[in-house]
């Protein structure tokens, strides 16, 4: 890490400029790693999406919503089973991520769940997924679709 000396004529300098570029707190330094689909059967039940999604830097991120051409409807998701065995999910509240950590999306879990496919989801095909942070950023993933039968990324 880097030590910025600033003077007060920088400083004025700094925030001037901050006003024209969006200064982005933390969502630059997020890595996606290891995403993933299933292909699905037509388009009438929705996809999911799964993946690690690491903050590689010093401030906290917070994940706050989805975006991608194949569903008209992506959301964050948390499955969770009770003392039932019988298992539901509900939209996940924003994600915080703290510095050097990392949030797991995958099956039983949180994931990112595609509501309203626009178009089926193929074995071998690819689509990109947009995940918007609350600090303006935005970091697109290009996520594979595995077979149906798939449980991870290497399956
Ligand atoms: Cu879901």
């Amino acid at each position: 890490m880097r030590t910025f000396i600033i003077t007060g004529a920088m400083t004025a300098l700094l925030s001037s400029a901050g006003a024209l570029t969006p200064a982005l707190a933390g969502s630059e330094d997020v890595v996606v790693e290891g995403a993933w689909s299933r292909a699905s059967i037509g388009m009438n039940r929705p996809g999911a999406a799964y993946m690690t999604i690491r903050n590689t830097g010093d401030t906290p991120v917070t994940l706050i919503g989805l975006t991608t051409p194949l569903a008209m409807m992506p959301e964050i998701h948390e499955s969770k089973t009770n003392a039932d065995g019988v298992s539901s999910m509900a939209p996940a509240d924003e994600i915080t991520i703290a510095p050097g950590e990392s949030v797991s999306l995958e099956p039983g879990g949180l994931h990112a769940m595609l509501m309203q496919l626009q178009t089926p989801m193929t074995e071998g095909e690819s689509y990109p997924l947009t995940l918007l942070f609350d600090d303006g950023g935005e970091v697109t993933v290009e996520v594979p679709i595995l077979g149906i039968a798939a449980r991870g990324p290497n399956d």
